[in-house]
């Protein structure tokens, strides 16, 4: 039995105050660890605020990204160190918009999955498919090679503990969402992928998201199916409201 994980991922929304009104506003409604994993992933500067509000509740923190060096001259880059001293719990690695935006690489998505590892986070790692390249058919090719590179070098005890985000880059921010048989194939075959680079044991353990204008109208379909273990949700996660419902579904 995999244990689902919610995780909200503000992008660059909200500030400061916002975001600690926010934890402080749902982490007594948070359903316990023990049932669901729930991870509000926040700009860097929320985070020293977010991470004392969810102390002791039971909602855990991400971040969006990192570098994968430990600290040096990187002008305008967070390291894995900084984000383990804040207690950080996960982050979000190769996001589709960081892919597009910010030159993110297959290589860079594994050497940040690394270093994770090195600092006691646990990675988010996204992957998903353009229009053009689900239009060519070319979609399970394409993601099971993101997925490999991903986690390439990672132990059979990291990989199991990996969380991958399956978004199709076509249904982020736009309404569409792939239907709850659509995401849920290209989930099967990221856990044949795993299986294949690792073993059985390590993909039956592994738990793989959907992401893509996820909501609480199509949550429980999604979650209802066989290889989908959570979401990553955008625009639906900046209010507390669905943000709960989101959680609740997970319950
Ligand atoms: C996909 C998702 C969150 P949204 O980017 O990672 O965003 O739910 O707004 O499509």
């Amino acid at each position: 039995m995999r244990k689902p994980i919610i995780a909200g991922n503000w992008k660059m929304n909200k500030l400061v105050a916002e975001g600690a009104r926010f934890v402080v506003d749902i982490r007594e409604k948070v359903p316990p660890n023990e049932e669901v994993d729930t991870v509000v992933c926040a700009p860097f500067v929320h985070i020293p605020f977010i991470s004392e509000a969810a102390r002791a509740y039971h909602v855990k923190i991400g971040a969006q990204n990192m570098h994968y060096e430990e600290s040096g001259a990187f002008t305008g880059e967070v390291s894995p160190t900084m984000l383990e001293d804040l207690l950080v719990d996960y982050v979000i690695i190769g996001h589709s918009e960081r892919r597009q935006y910010f030159n993110e690489t297959d290589e860079t998505v594994n050497k940040k999955t690394k270093a994770a590892f090195e600092h006691n986070l646990l990675p988010i790692v996204c992957v998903g498919e353009s229009l053009e390249q689900r239009e060519n058919n070319e979609t399970v090719d394409f993601v099971s090679g993101q997925v490999k590179k991903a986690l390439d070098g990672l132990s059979d005890e990291q990989a199991k503990q990996v969380v991958i985000a399956y978004e199709p880059i076509w249904a982020i921010g736009t309404g569409k969402t792939a239907t709850s048989e659509e995401a849920n194939e290209v989930c099967k075959h990221i856990r044949e992928v795993v299986k294949e680079a690792y073993s059985e044991d390590v993909s039956e353990a592994v738990r793989i998201q959907y992401g893509g204008s996820v909501k609480p109208e199509n949550i429980e379909e999604l979650l209802g199916m066989s290889d989908i273990d959570g979401a990553l949700v955008g625009g639906a996660s900046l209010k507390e409201d669905a943000f709960l419902k989101l959680v609740e579904a997970g319950q």
